[in-house]
């Protein structure tokens, strides 16, 4: 519903819509740099190509000697460009500490990033796979990764921050215009790298679309959806479709249709039945029984799944026997 949302701003030729309060700095600081750059490169070919020209070398005329030192011609030469590069770096080096240096008292939001899709967990515990952030309030996102590099990239907001494994990497904003926009992962990190896509909702302030109303409907979908289909959101949101597939072919991880039920063999030789003991150990300690045939490549969800949404998903693995 909230996807809906109408697309804010408008961007330019070089950059998407500026929906974040440093996107102006940004890209001054970037069309400052261009504009000095294309001014010097215009200066000097042209004076350059003038001078090939003037002064080529013709039949019967004996070059001048050249003055050999112009104080002038010198002082502003070097005073001038300085003065410009010197400002390139204040400026772009105070506008990296204020990025690197998060406002205390900013909003929290927990980024975990694994392959391939983003994970959002809100202060109430709730946890969604787009990113949901209200507009005009300093928010700080706390980000971490279940498996190899990957890096949390927001255009319009002009934010950019390697996501690591082991490790807390922080990005900050103030979101300044409501709509959506595009999140992208900017650290190639495996097969569907290109595909950890998603989209970041700016919320208003007040009305029925604003931050804190979306929380709170958002954060009980559970008690509000029968639980097949709450098992089947949180299958979604959790990412259990990027090894697990509902339609019978398998990727990293065994298909989940008709599974329900069914005697599994485990890469030791035990058989053991699929049923709710078997998903439920299987979600949060899924190296202590390994199926046959494949890598114990799954992450465990211990410490990141309440019981509610296992007991869902449990329920929509059972109506996938048919
Ligand atoms: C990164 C890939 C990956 C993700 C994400 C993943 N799994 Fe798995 N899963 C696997 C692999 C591989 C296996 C088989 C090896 C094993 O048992 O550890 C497996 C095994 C299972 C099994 C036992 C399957 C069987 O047929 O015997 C269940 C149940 C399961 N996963 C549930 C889930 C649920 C629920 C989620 C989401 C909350 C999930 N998995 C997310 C890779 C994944
Ligand atoms: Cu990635």
């Amino acid at each position: 519903m909230m996807l809906t949302l109408a697309q804010a701003g408008e961007g330019t030729f070089w950059f998407p819509a500026q929906a974040a309060e440093n996107a102006a700095k940004v890209d001054d600081l970037f069309y400052f740099v261009l504009y000095v750059s294309v001014f010097f490169f215009l200066l000097i070919m042209t004076i350059l190509s003038i001078f090939v020209i003037r002064y080529r070398r013709r039949e019967g005329v004996e070059p001048e000697k050249s003055p050999s030192h112009n104080t002038v011609l010198e002082i502003v030469w070097s005073v001038i460009p300085t003065a410009l590069v010197v400002y390139m770096f204040y400026t772009g080096f105070t506008g990296y500490l204020e990025k690197r240096t998060p406002p205390t008292g900013a909003y929290e939001i927990g980024v975990t990033a694994q392959k391939w899709s983003w994970n959002f967990t809100y202060p109430n515990g709730h946890t969604t796979n787009v990113l949901h952030v209200p507009v005009g309030v300093e928010t700080q996102m706390v980000m971490t990764s279940e498996d190899v590099i990957h890096s949390f990239f927001v255009p319009a907001f002009r934010e950019k921050m390697d996501v690591l494994p082991g490790r807390y990497t922080k990005a900050w904003f103030t979101p300044t215009l409501v709509g959506t926009y595009d999140l992208f992962c900017a650290e190639y990190c495996g097969t569907a790298h290109s595909e950890m896509i998603t989209k970041v909702v700016v919320h208003p302030q007040d009305g029925p679309d604003s931050f804190e109303n979306w929380l709170r409907e958002d954060s009980d979908f559970l008690t509000k959806l029968s639980p097949v289909e709450g098992g089947k959101k949180v299958y979604q949101l959790r990412g259990c479709g990027q090894c697990h597939s509902l339609d019978g072919t398998s990727g990293n991880g065994p298909s989940f249709k008709g599974a329900w039920g069914t005697e599994r063999t485990l890469a030791d030789g035990p058989k053991v039945v699929f049923d709710e003991n078997y998903v439920r150990e299987s979600i949060l300690m899924p190296k202590a029984k390994v199926l046959a045939g494949y890598e114990p490549v799954m992450p465990t969800f211990q410490g990141r799944i309440k019981d509610e949404e296992i007991t869902a998903l449990i329920a929509f693995l059972k109506s996938l026997q048919q």
